[in-house]
Order: C-alpha cells, then structure tokens, then sequence
C-alpha cells in the first residue's frame, strides 16, 4: 500500500514549500496528501490500471502530483522532494508530533541554531537559546518543551483509521493463504483502540488427514512462508515454524503466532488483551486453583477445561462474554460476573452519518457523490453540514450559497430514493460564544453543529463559558468535535469538561463522537462520562472526501469503547424520528 507513504512525503512537500514562500503547492499538497492517505484504493494498483490518467482522476490530484506518484513507483524516490530537503535538511518526520511548531518556525531554528531533529531543538530549548530568537520568546521556549514531552507518549503509535484497512486486506489475504484455517487480528486493533502500537495476528493451521505425517505443522510452515513474503513485509525481524515477526512498509511491526485448534480461543482471549483486563481474569482462575494461558483454561492438575472459543472460557469462569472494545479493566469484568453488562451499540444499529463537507464549502466532492457512496455505504440519511459563518474559515457558504443548496437537496431527495440527505451546517462559534450565523437561518436547518475553529488558545473559564453559551442557543443541535484534540498533533482545547456535560444534559445539545480518523473527539473515557450525565450522542465522519465516509465503523468503535447504547447515540434513530427529534425545541425534549 503506497498511500501512506505517498501521504506523507506529500505533507513533507507541503511544508518544504511553506519554508520557500511558495503561494500555491503548501495548500494543494497537504490537501492531496489528507484526501490519499484516506483512500481506501492503492495509488500503486489505481497507476497499474490506469497510468497517469487513473492518478490524475483522484480528486485533488494534478499532473505534476501524478508524475510524482509515477517516478515513485518506477524509482521508489521523487527528486523535487529529494532536492527540497537537500535545501532544508531538517528531519520533519521527527516533528510531525510536535504540537505548535510549524514549518516557519522549524526554518528559522535550522537557520539560526542549527537544528534539525527533535534532539537538537529540545537541546537549544533547555539552554533557553530558542527564547532569544526574533518572534519566539519565553512562553514558546517553553510551550515546544511541552509539546515535545508530549509527542513521547505518542512516538511509534499509528492511527486504528490509518493501519485498519491494512490489516483487514492482510486478514483477508492469509484466510485465504494455502493451510490456514482461521485467522483474525487481535491487540488493541481488536479492542479498536484509537491508536495502535503493534499488530497481532493468530492463525490455526488446518489439520492434515494424516496428522502422523506432521501436516498440521507443514501447514503452520506454509502460512509463516506466505506471511513474511507479503508485498507491504519491508523487513522480517523473526522467523520461527509458529512465531514470526515482520515490519511493515508503513514502519508499524505485525506479528503472527499460529495456535493449534484447541487454544485458539484462549490465545484470541490473552493476545486481545488489553493486559489489564487479563491480570483480572487471570486472579479470578487463581482464585479457583485454575491456570489461565494462551493455551487454554487448566484446573490444578492442568486438565484442559476450556480454549477452542473465548465464549466459553469467560464462561467457566463465571463471566458473560463481552466485546473486545470493553476490555480495558475499566469495570467491566465487575458487571460481567454480576451478568449485568450493557448492551453496547452495535455497528449495524447506526443508521446515518450526521457531519460531511462538499463542494459547497471545503470538501472534494459534491452532495449526489456523497449521497451516492452513503448509501452503498449502508446508510438510510445522512447531513450535509458544510461550513457556515466566517467566510475566511474552510471557504464557508454566504446565505445565497446556502439557499442553492438547499433546493440541490430537495432536488435530490426526490431523485435518491434510498437515502434521506438532511439540509445541515457547521457553523463558527464566536469567541464570545455566540453563533456566527442570525439564528433566522439557523432556524431553517435540519440540523446545526456548532464548531469552535478559532482562538483555541482561551483560559478554561472563558472556554467553557464560550461553549456553554453556543449550547445555549436553541438552535445548536450538536456540539462538533467537543473537545478539539487532534491525535498526534494538538490537544483539546482547555475546558471544564463536567461543566460542558452538565450544560449538555440541560440545554439538550447533543456532543458529537468525531469519526475522523485522528479527531475521535469525545474519546471513549469522556463518552462514559457524557453518558452518565445523560448527555445524547451522535456520530458524524466529518468527510471531506467520499473516500471518508466509510470511517462512520471507528467512530461506532470509540462509542463502544465507552460504552454506549443504542439510546445514547442519536444516529441509531431512523430518518423519520431523527428529524422529529431535532425540530422539537431543545428546551421542551
Ligand atoms: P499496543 O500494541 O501497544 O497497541 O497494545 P496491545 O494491547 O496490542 O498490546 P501488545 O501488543 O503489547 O500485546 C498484545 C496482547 O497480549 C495484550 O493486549 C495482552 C497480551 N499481553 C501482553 N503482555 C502481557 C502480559 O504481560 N500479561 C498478560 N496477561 N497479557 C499480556
Ligand atoms: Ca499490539
Ligand atoms: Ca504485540
Ligand atoms: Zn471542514
């Protein structure tokens, strides 16, 4: 898969540019490169089949981009990017996670200090050399110690939205690869945690009719074999007849263990972990003069008990079976022995993606496309929720653009008859926290999500005021992205977070769970917390891209993750009660 990597020289691109005062490619470049790296296509098959012309008809793909793609392919380097980092030899890479630090910045502190990783700037940072340079001072000396603090939790972590497709094609491909009999990623991919350090694979190995021959081992063999000559293998970093570890070209590692039959459930318990939960597990078969392993459940004079399936060792052990999201020893073995677990949201019970962008504002295809790709998608309604408000922000509709799409969606809707396409907006909230559109119009929506897009850098008092008051207004169905944290990049913005439920749950605003791939704002800890004020959830992609859509799946996983049912999350109504729902005045629900 060359998405990823294309994605990122693109990004790199971008902010090379940036440091030359170049007016155009920064912006083009970072948008080619946020629209590849969610495709769920391969640039490298998209070019097999269809040149240049096929990589030319990917939205925000120009000519001089395609060529780029293709001497990538044919020569596995590009030698503009080559001959941009010669100029700037700075290791962006080793800043894409550090907050606040752009490439402006990354310039002036190669030019004048010297630096070119994150060693060197942490170094000049606490000699206080950073402070002295023109436009930086005391506070970004030390706003870049922290942010570089920071990205040290993150560093070797990846995107679920990003590595996901990856691992559910490598699935795919060793389920059907000769000898094997069963094969599923667990890990905290499994969990669907929002990021992901390594991935684990299990496989059985299908027994052979003559077990005495060692078949089921020959077919153990052939599946490690099949597993490290995979295209995206880059290295193999250990080879054994039932282990094997590999690196992946997207630099995250994949390791794979093949299990006899019998174990299969306990290994798929103990490798989905999450390590908590299993200590927890493992002290509940202590407390029974039982062993628990990936072997299997064993009682004291190690007969096997339970392992071909994990239903039944949760069983045995007194438990209900859970899904892997709630696996975090966070209570849920507690219910689970009591038999009192919730029933959690299930993908199939959302019904509508209720945040996505078109052409009418920042996003790279139209309302039909959109429309069109929901609906294969499985989805019944979805809210076209461009942005409204500021012009400047992410090229905002005025009124006049806003009424035209409108009767584009009334056109539509008699048009498409298998999807409900609901009039929506994202609109700015001001910094006082006001709305930054007359409520007139806001009034005349199906749905509005209040944003906030501008001065993140607010005290938490007037940050919380600020949000407290946008949900004040009666016409704001849904707080976006609550929080404001982007994975990897930025976090949220300073607020009183149980002061916002709380005005959640009385004004009757509805905080969105984000489903973009690093956003997944509220994240699963603060949606059970939403929850247990009684705050209502919805679910929106936030697409700028068809190629998005399909990532409404990580943010139903966030919502599992924290728990929450089907009464909780507003996109599991249909069409028809959704639309009551929201045009009854938030003050009388
Ligand atoms: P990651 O890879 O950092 O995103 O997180 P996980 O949860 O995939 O962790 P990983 O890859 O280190 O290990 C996979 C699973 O193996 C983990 O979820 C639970 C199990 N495991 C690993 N180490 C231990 C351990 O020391 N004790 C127990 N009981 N289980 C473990
Ligand atoms: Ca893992
Ligand atoms: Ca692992
Ligand atoms: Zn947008």
């Amino acid at each position: 898969m060359l998405n990823l990597k294309i994605a990122k020289i693109f990004y790199q691109m971008a902010e090379l540019y940036t440091m030359k005062d170049d007016q155009f490619r920064p912006r083009a470049y970072e948008k080619a490169a946020r629209l590849i790296e969610s495709m769920e296509d391969d640039l490298e098959d998209i070019y097999k089949k269809g040149g240049l012309k096929g990589l030319m008809a990917i939205e925000g793909v120009g000519k001089g981009m395609a060529e780029h793609i293709e001497e990538y392919v044919k020569t596995g380097k590009i030698k503009n990017f080559e001959k941009l980092k010669h100029d700037a030899p700075i290791d962006l890479d080793s800043f894409s996670s550090v907050e606040g630090v752009g490439p402006k910045m990354l310039l002036a502190l190669y030019k004048n200090l010297g630096v070119k990783n994150i060693r060197d700037l942490e170094k000049a940072a606490r000699a206080g050399k950073v402070r002295s340079l023109p436009r930086f001072g005391q506070k970004s000396e030390e706003n870049i110690l922290r942010s570089i603090a920071l990205s040290r939790e993150h560093r070797g972590r990846f995107l679920l939205g990003f590595v996901s497709p990856i691992v559910l094609k490598m699935e795919r491909e060793l389920a059907s690869a000769p000898g094997v009999q069963n094969v599923l990623a667990c890990g905290s991919f499994r969990r669907r945690r929002e990021t992901i350090g390594d991935i684990d694979i299990l496989a059985v190995a299908r027994p052979h009719r003559d077990a005495k021959q060692g078949g089921q081992a020959k077919n153990s063999r052939a599946i490690m074999e099949y597993f490290c000559s995979m295209p995206n293998v880059e290295k193999i970093i250990a080879r054994g007849d039932t282990k094997s570890m590999v690196r992946l070209d997207i630099g995250i590692d994949a390791d794979l263990r093949v299990v006899p039959e019998k174990s299969f459930g306990a290994a798929l318990q103990y490798f989905t972990g999450s390590k908590d939960h299993n200590i927890e597990l493992r002290k509940i078969a202590i407390r029974q003069g039982w062993k628990l392993n990936e072997y299997g459940l064993f009682d004291k004079n190690d007969k096997y008990l339970a392992g071909k399936t994990e239903e039944e060792i949760y069983k045995k052990l007194g438990l209900d079976w859970m899904a892997p999201e709630m696996r975090e020893n966070r209570g849920e073995i507690e219910l689970a022995l009591a038999h009192k677990l919730p029933k959690i949201v299930e993908y199939a019970e959302v019904l509508g993606d209720l945040q996505m962008h078109t052409t009418y504002s920042d996003g790279a295809h139209t309302v039909e496309e959109m429309a069109e790709v929901a609906q294969k998608l499985g989805r019944k309604y979805i809210a076209i929720t461009d942005h409204v408000g500021h012009l400047k922000i992410a090229g905002a509709m005025d009124v006049a653009t806003i009424e035209r799409q409108w009767r584009e969606i009334e056109k539509l809707n008699k048009k498409i008859k298998k999807i409900k396409i609901l009039k929506g907006c994202e609109v700015d909230i001001n910094p006082d926290g006001t709305i930054a559109l007359p409520d007139k119009y806001l009034a005349k929506f199906d749905v509005v999500l209040g944003s906030i897009h501008s001065n993140f850098k607010m005290s938490r008092a007037d940050m919380t005021k600020r949000l407290i008051r946008a949900m004040e207004n009666p016409h704001v169905d849904i707080i976006s992205h609550p929080t404001g944290r982007v994975i990897h990049k930025r976090s949220g913005y300073e607020l009183d977070l149980e002061e916002i439920f709380r005005a959640a749950a009385r004004t009757k605003t509805i905080l969105e769970i984000n489903s973009y791939p690093d956003r997944l704002d509220l994240n699963d800890l603060n949606i059970r917390r939403a929850i247990e004020h009684g705050v209502k959830l919805s679910l929106g992609t936030d697409s700028h891209s068809k190629n998005q859509l399909h990532n409404l799946d990580l943010g139903i996983a966030q919502a599992r993750r924290g728990w929450a049912t089907k009464k909780d999350v507003v996109n599991c109504m249909n069409a028809e009660e959704l639309l009551k729902f929201l045009h009854i005045p938030k003050a009388r629900l």
